[in-house]
């Protein structure tokens, strides 16, 4: 037999990403309040037990990250924010099988999560940070692209939109085609409409609805929704209180093709997904 073409799985380092089914990324932040008990080695040990359980729950991927994308969260610079991450990284790449993700839109902080073991870079800013499409090309690593306007402190200050999918797309394929400008090969990447950034709850919905026009791109697609205030504003609920309305919108944005789910309740999240595997596994 000839060498097989494996088109669904997408290189992520030295592991590889299956995306012939939808697959879960835990999220783990290392911002001070999270982990906060315990002084830095607690922290670093919190975090490890933390991706730890997500990973026996079946995430394929932990994303780290260390900046807060909140909306009106002071700003981290580089150092900082690679003294949050890089330790975390570290552990995490000598301890568990997995592929991790760096959360950041910092060019220093993607060369050194590639040194230290990263298999993907993803940035809620698309790589428009001075010098972050070439840090990211040199990692040779994949890249998600997030839909976003402005900045997160600003961000929800009346958005506006003529067409949201529209524009959306069109925001995409601009950094798509910046990507491939700079030596990024489109087979890298992988794009997300960026629930809750620069958006109304109008807008979340209407893109959530229309999920699958996004296929159009070309590329996998990467959904996080999880806890958001899309599901608080739907349903009167508060953070800690969201979990089923997570998971309703984690079933449908397989049904509509999502190929990653970025979460924090991974068990949870996983139990969908193979529901959802043993429907389609039927006759
Ligand atoms: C406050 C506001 C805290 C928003 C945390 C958040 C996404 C992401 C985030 C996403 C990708 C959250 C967000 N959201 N990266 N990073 N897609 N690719 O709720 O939707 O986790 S931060």
């Amino acid at each position: 037999m000839s060498v097989m073409h494996y088109p669904n799985r997408l290189p992520c380092g030295s592991r590889f990403l299956d995306l012939a089914r939808p697959q879960v990324m835990g999220i783990l932040n290392v911002t001070p309040d999270s982990f906060s008990d315990g002084g830095r080695f607690g922290r670093r040990d919190a975090a490890l037990r933390h991706a730890e359980a997500m990973v026996g729950a079946g995430a394929s991927l932990i994303d780290v990250g260390g900046e807060s994308t909140r909306p009106g969260a002071r700003a981290v610079s580089p150092v900082e924010e690679l003294e949050r991450v890089a330790p975390i990284i570290e552990a995490i790449a000598a301890e568990l099988d997995v592929i991790i993700s760096v959360d950041t839109s910092t060019p220093a902080v993607m060369r050194e999560a590639a040194r230290l073991g990263v298999g993907l870079i993803n940035d809620v800013r698309s790589l428009q940070r001075d010098g972050a499409l070439d840090a990211a090309a040199d990692s040779g690593l994949p890249v998600c692209l997030m839909h976003m306007r402005g900045e997160p402190t600003t961000m929800q200050q009346n958005p506006e939109y003529a067409d949201v999918l529209v524009e959306v797309r069109d925001f995409l394929l601009e950094r798509m085609a910046a990507c491939v400008a700079a030596g990024i090969a489109l087979e890298r990447l992988i794009l997300d409409p960026g629930f809750g950034f620069a958006k109304t709850q109008e807008h979340n919905l209407k893109l959530f609805k229309h999920l699958q026009s996004l296929h159009a791109l070309g590329r996998p697609l990467l959904v996080g929704v999880s806890r958001k205030s899309m599901i608080g504003r739907a349903l009167g609920r508060e953070v800690g209180e969201r979990l089923s309305g997570s998971l309703a919108l984690a079933a449908l944005a397989i049904t509509k093709g999502a190929h990653i789910l970025r979460v924090h309740d991974v068990p949870e999240t996983v139990d969908v997904v193979r529901m959802l595997a043993a429907v389609e596994a039927a006759e």
